[in-house]
């Protein structure tokens, strides 16, 4: 069965419960088995700046699901949980993002994986670096590897 990785984000309410919540919620799915959940990541907002600070998560998934499906399926989860879409980048009660599928590259309306702006985002990396250290990134680094970087230019900026 296909491999997936998800990048969870909340920076409105009970972010805790709210990472707990979408977990639950992908869980129940039929379509989908959680073999991994990060440790939750306290993280300033990056891109826009001028909102609360956020908790994110990173899940490796198992799923019968086609990349399309499972799109389908974290916009239902951030739906039914309320996510209102406002100001692009903007504040979230909940965010799901397909960051990897398999080693597929797709790119159509709405769906781009591997998830276009990963690479550079620490708050993707670190946790999802934490759950899967040797995963092989569009780059060709480890995830481990792309961490390590990331820490290095914050440290030096
Ligand atoms: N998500 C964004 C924009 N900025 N910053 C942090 N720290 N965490 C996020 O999940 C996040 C963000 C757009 O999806
Ligand atoms: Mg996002
Ligand atoms: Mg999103």
């Amino acid at each position: 069965m296909p491999v997936a990785y998800l990048g969870l984000g909340s920076n409105l309410g009970n972010r805790k419960a709210n990472l707990d919540q979408a977990v639950e919620l992908l869980k129940a799915h039929p379509g989908i088995q959680i073999s991994k959940v990060s440790s939750y990541y306290e993280t300033e907002p990056v891109g826009y700046t001028d909102q609360p600070d956020f908790l994110n998560a990173a899940v490796e998934i198992e799923t019968e699901l086609s990349p399309r499906e499972l799109l389908n399926t974290v916009l239902d989860i951030e739906n039914k949980m309320g996510r209102k879409r406002t100001i692009r980048w903007g504040p979230r009660v909940i965010d799901i993002d397909i960051l990897l599928y398999g080693t597929g590259q797709i790119e159509e309306e709405g769906l781009q994986i591997p998830h276009p702006r990963m690479m550079e985002r620490r708050f993707v990396i670190e946790p999802l670096s934490e759950i899967a250290p040797e995963l092989k990134l569009p780059d060709g680094r480890t995830a481990l590897e792309a961490a390590k970087l990331l820490r290095n230019e914050d440290r030096d900026s």
